[in-house]
C-alpha cells in the first residue's frame, strides 16, 4: 500500500499542498486557545486580538499584516487578502463585529447557530483554502 509520503512524490504539486496544509494546521492550532480541536467565537477573537499591539483595542490592517507575515510566512499580497477576508465590515479595522461574522463564515455546517457554536479543523481548512486559491 502506498503511503501518503510516497504519493506526494508521485503527484505533481503535492508539496505545495502539503506545506499549505501544514500552515493551516499551525494557524488552527494558534487559534484553538484551549487546544481541544474546536474553535469557539472566543478562540477566534482572542487569537486576532493577540495579533494587534494592544489586546484591548481593534486591530489595524498594518499591524495585522506585519504579525501575519511573520507568523505564517505569507507575502504582503496574501496577508492583505486575508485581512480583507477577516474584515467583514470593510472598514480597515478588525473588531468584535468582524469576529462574529468571520466565525459564521468558518462554521460551514451551521453549528454556530446552535448552542455549542464550534468550528472544526475541516470547516476551517475548507474556507481558508478557498481564500488562498483566490489569491493564487
Ligand atoms: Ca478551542
Ligand atoms: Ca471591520
Amino acid at each position: 500500500m502506498l503511503s501518503v509520503a510516497v504519493l506526494c512524490v508521485l503527484v505533481a504539486g503535492c508539496f505545495s499542498f502539503t506545506s499549505e496544509h501544514a500552515k493551516l494546521v499551525a494557524m488552527f492550532h494558534d487559534m484553538d486557545i484551549n487546544h481541544n480541536g474546536l474553535l469557539t467565537l472566543h478562540d477566534i477573537g482572542a487569537f486576532l486580538q493577540h495579533l494587534g499591539h494592544d489586546p484591548h483595542s481593534d486591530i489595524e490592517k498594518e499591524e495585522f499584516m506585519k504579525s501575519w507575515m511573520q507568523k505564517y510566512g505569507d507575502t504582503g499580497v496574501q496577508a492583505n487578502v486575508i485581512f480583507n477576508f477577516f474584515d467583514t465590515s470593510g472598514n480597515g479595522m478588525l473588531s468584535v463585529d468582524d469576529y462574529v461574522e468571520l466565525f459564521n463564515k468558518f462554521d460551514g455546517n451551521g453549528d454556530a447557530s446552535k448552542r455549542d457554536k464550534l468550528v472544526t479543523f475541516v470547516e476551517f481548512e475548507v474556507v481558508m483554502k478557498k481564500v488562498y486559491v483566490n489569491i493564487g
